[in-house]
């Protein structure tokens, strides 16, 4: 049955083909135009975006407007410039997504203290080591106290930076010390999380701050309150209650679907909902209860952020990225799709009308017409999380048709920077000597953080992949989160022996003697922080420059599309990183038209680097992204007086090498073994 309300077929519709790389995506996609279903992707082809509010060029923070900036020299009614209205609009995107990022951790932080306080079902402290260096670095006190009691602590310590009214957040005592030197002088020490987010709002109401300079400012001070902040905290409670990610094996693409089973999906943000989930799903009760429905068992899988939580901690398949959400549900094969923050299309219920597929929303700040609410709560988390399966499981009985794509990749994931820090050093001498070594020799050229969404502007998968491709043959590291890293993982790059070979002979000895993947899973959006902390440990284990702008390291979201992308951007930025986005600028404006608008992504480019050492750029093409990640790469290693990059000199070790002289005839094998003595 075609769904009227949902089949927009996009007038210049692309082929499944144009719209997505991935043969999973291509082959549902294909379907949902056979079936007349609308999706994401129809629906970006039907609609054209607006350009002047894509440049960052519309106004309608109050009732005089909305004014929109048409012309060189024409200000809104109340006479803002047009660098106002962009930095306004940029701004409040920063403050939504710090205050998406933090109000998860804060989530997790509440979580922790409920969990220290035996209030919660099913939870418990996993990583107590994690729990003794986090509260370490805070100077709680670990000797003979139990893990509960510094979990309150910790808890009570994080919880506080939240209404924190003065002073310095203290998760940013965490950063390098001249880092930390330039943002006291700088004035964007964030004061308390909240206090950031609310102030951003408060300077963007009409008639407040109209300095496009020091509205800025306070983009960046708003964004560090989550890199350095809402965000850390969220990830630090994750691996204390849930466990730090090591390597393990996963699964990614939609083939991870089971047409036998009970497939239930879990969509969004908040570990505390999916882990449950993957708890219930393993109890016998539930696994029986699926089998009287006539199904093999249970099997759970995850889209987008969530997906990357239960991935690299329990190794529960990935169903997909942002954009396969649909796509899972046009499987037909999918019982439940559970939700809970961020990142949830509200086309999933209407989509879902065609289909037997169960809308589950579990979180109360996350409601969707027309979806089943099931609201989540720790303190009877595992109850709650087995009526939601026993929910997916009565509804196995209405499935119909199925199409599960048969393509799915292996991948390691995982590589949580405890993880990397301990794999390059070992238990006793834990070090990122290595890795820095690798770089200052050139094996390595440089680190690249490839991050962020899929947007069906773009082709699918395609931009991640093209720039990974690329990167890795030029030597140069790859570390991922969020949806980037399944995009990837679908193609088989976070696998050590699919990747090798794809990869700079410098890079590839690292991997090869280390035994990693040239592509490194570090977890979802939240875990953008882990980057800070892998970064910030490279500059303490010296050679590679003081601060985190002298390492020759870019970070890229090619196919960004959420709010929270760029308060990530943001405090990358501030953090000394170059930040390169994919798709158009929003604080561009028109400078073919209107050329004052310029000026304001010139700022966030030369003005940020002269103060920050990082930068904020938005490029189209990613041909150009990868020459700007070099180049920016090859002047980092310059900068600090490393040999210039060359790829001649590297690969004659590792694996690569090994083969080469298993192949020599015996006398040269032996020179090549023992040298010149023993092969005489
Ligand atoms: Fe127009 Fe100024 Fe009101 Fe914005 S604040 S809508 S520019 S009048
Ligand atoms: S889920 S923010 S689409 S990475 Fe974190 Fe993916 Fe972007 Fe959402």
């Amino acid at each position: 049955m075609a769904d009227e309300k949902s089949a927009i077929k996009g007038k210049k519709g692309r082929t499944p083909e144009e719209a997505s790389i991935d043969p999973a995506a291509q082959q549902m996609l294909a379907l949902a135009d056979e079936r007349g279903i609308g999706t994401a992707f129809s629906r970006a082809d039907q609609m054209s975006p607006c350009t002047i509010g894509s440049a960052g060029l519309c106004c309608d923070l109050c009732g005089m407007g909305p004014c929109r900036i048409t012309k060189d020299g024409m200000t809104g009614v109340c006479g803002a410039t047009v660098d106002t209205i962009q930095t306004r609009n940029f701004i409040r995107a920063v403050a939504a997504g710090s205050a998406a990022h933090s109000d998860h951790g804060r989530d997790m932080a509440f979580t922790l203290k409920a969990v220290a306080n035996g209030e919660t079902e099913g939870y418990e402290i996993r990583d107590v080591a994690k729990l003794h260096s986090v509260a370490s670095i805070y100077d709680i006190p670990i000797e003979d106290r139990t893990p509960e009691e510094i979990a309150n602590d910790l808890a009570d310590l994080y919880i506080a930076q939240f209404g924190q009214q003065r002073g310095a957040i203290v998760p940013t005592e965490r950063a390098p010390e001249k880092r930390k030197k330039l943002w006291k002088e700088q004035g964007v020490i964030p004061r308390g999380i909240d206090r950031e987010v609310v102030e951003a709002l408060h300077r963007t109401h009409m008639g407040d701050d109209q300095d496009p300079i020091h509205i800025l400012q306070h983009a960046v001070r708003t964004s560090l309150a989550d890199g350095w902040g809402g965000s850390m905290i969220g990830t630090d409670v994750s691996d204390i209650l849930f466990g730090t990610p090591a390597p393990l094996l996963g699964e990614a693409n939609l083939g991870v679907l089971k047409d036998d089973m009970v497939n239930v999906v879990v969509h969004g943000h908040e570990p505390t909902l999916s882990q449950m989930v993957v708890a219930a799903s393993q109890d016998p009760e539930i696994i029986e209860y699926a089998k009287a429905a006539g199904a093999k068992g249970i099997n759970l899988s995850g889209i987008c952020c969530t997906a990357n939580e239960i991935l690299m901690r329990q190794g529960i398949p990935a169903a997909g990225n942002f954009l396969q959400q649909e796509l899972a549900i046009l499987t037909g094969a999918v019982e439940a799709m559970v939700v809970d923050v961020q990142c949830i299309m509200q086309a999933l219920v209407t989509l879902s009308e065609n289909f037997h597929t169960k809308i589950i929303t579990t979180s109360p700040k996350v409601k969707l017409k027309g979806a089943t609410h099931i609201e989540f709560d720790e303190k009877h988390a595992l109850t709650i999380a087995k009526n939601i399966l026993k929910e997916a499981i009565d509804n196995y009985a209405n499935r119909g048709e199925v199409n599960i794509p048969d393509y799915k990749n292996t991948l390691v994931p995982g590589f949580s920077h405890e993880y990397i820090n301990y794999m390059l050093g070992g238990s006793y001498r834990s070090s990122f000597r290595p890795l820095n070594d690798a770089i200052m020799s050139g094996r390595i050229r440089g680190v690249a953080a490839l991050v962020g969404c899929t947007n069906p502007r773009v082709q699918h998968d395609a931009y991640h992949v093209a720039i990974t491709e690329e990167l890795l043959k030029q030597d140069v590291l790859v570390v991922q989160t969020g949806c980037s890293a399944i995009a990837n993982a679908k193609l088989g790059f976070l696998l050590g022996d699919a990747g090798i070979d794809r990869v700079g002979p410098g890079l590839r000895e690292v991997c090869e003697t280390i035994g990693i993947p040239p592509v490194l899973h570090m977890g979802s959006c939240v875990d953008n922080t882990r980057i800070l902390t892998v970064l910030t440990q490279m500059v303490e284990e010296g050679g590679l420059g003081d601060d985190i702008d002298e390492v020759p390291a870019v970070g890229l979201a090619p196919e960004w599309m959420s709010e929270k992308a760029l308060a990530i951007a943001t405090y990358c930025v501030a953090s000394g990183a170059y930040v390169i986005m994919g798709g158009p600028n929003p604080v561009a404006g028109r400078g073919d038209k209107i050329p004052e608008s310029t000026q304001v992504a010139e700022y966030m480019s030369s003005g940020w680097e002269e103060i920050y050492g990082g930068k904020l750029e938005f490029v189209d093409d990613p041909s150009e992204m990868i020459k700007r990640t070099l180049d920016h790469i090859d002047k980092k290693r310059a900068a600090l007086g490393l040999p210039e990059y060359d790829a001649t000199k590297f690969g004659k070790s590792g694996d690569a090498r090994v083969q080469e002289i298993e192949a020599l005839p015996l006398e040269e094998r032996q020179a090549a073994l023992y040298g010149k003595r023993a092969a005489g």
